[in-house]
């Protein structure tokens, strides 16, 4: 071709004219504008529906749950957007029989790209795992705080049903009854295989082991039902281990205490 011989009489363009090539493509721009309608989408699914169709917010974990959830899903919109943007081009332009148009050099030997796209996601993890710390250390300063005045709740799992037992108070159940505003802390182990302790509204989830137990805490802050389920596939019946529970007033729980034959503390 007489356009690639002219080509080759000029200097190699540089990563940076590459970069901007690469932009200016009219398949770039298209798939871009179709990434940037996704993301949108995206954004407003996690602006006014994840919300929504989450597990009613009764913790304080829960309520840090649902924000992490909201902020992960604005982070990550971009990036899924853009793929989808890609994805979406590429089948509307096969649709209409277009021919794909030819390869350009290989993206790695771009520096300017490479350079983008590393710092952009490297960012992105380094916020993940930053907020990741912060949660936790949030989570085991409130949990040292609260120990003193804290109701205890020994949790077993067993094939395939849910224990609780109120130490202080001296009762044992099925289920999780707890009074609202007051700091739990949970014993969870498992009496079999492996099981995982999941109050649903109550934002916590913890693997219940064999001969080790694991120590989580939470502060329910939102009077209702709840649901505690199995989170992790411990046998035949794992789908069927669930139980429920309240969250009650001060005055209800100790009423439920006493008439479960136990003693408030
Ligand atoms: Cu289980």
């Amino acid at each position: 071709m007489s356009n690639h011989d002219h080509d080759e009489e000029q200097l190699p363009p540089t990563p940076g004219e590459r970069f901007t090539k690469v932009l200016k493509g009219k398949d770039v721009q298209q798939a871009f504008a179709l990434g940037i309608f996704f993301t949108l989408v995206f954004v407003v699914l996690g602006w006014k529906f994840y919300p929504k169709w989450m597990p009613t917010i009764m913790s304080t974990d829960m309520k840090s749950n649902e924000a992490l959830m909201v902020a992960f899903t604005y982070i990550s919109a971009p990036i899924c957007g853009l793929v989808l943007g890609m994805a979406a081009y590429t089948f509307l332009q096969r649709q209409r029989g277009d021919t794909p148009p030819e390869d350009g050099p290989g993206i790695r030997t771009n520096g300017p790209m490479v350079i983008v796209w590393t710092v952009v996601t490297s960012l992105f993890a380094l916020l993940a795992i930053i907020w990741g710390i912060v949660e936790l250390n949030v989570g085991s300063e409130a949990a040292a705080a609260e120990a003193k005045t804290a109701l205890v709740v020994n949790v077993t799992g067993s094939q395939w049903v849910w224990t609780f037992e109120y130490p202080a108070q001296g009762i044992e159940t099925n289920e999780l009854n707890l009074p609202i505003d007051r700091p739990v802390i949970f014993n969870v182990i498992s009496a079999d295989v492996n099981h995982s302790f999941w109050p649903v509204q109550l934002g916590v989830k913890v693997d219940a082991n064999r001969l080790e137990t694991t120590v989580v805490h939470t502060t329910p802050t939102r009077l209702g039902p709840i649901d505690v389920k199995c989170a992790e596939l411990c046998g035949l019946y794992h789908a069927y281990m669930e139980t429920g529970g309240n969250i009650m007033t001060t005055t209800n729980f100790d009423n439920w205490v006493t008439a479960q034959g136990g003693h408030n503390a």
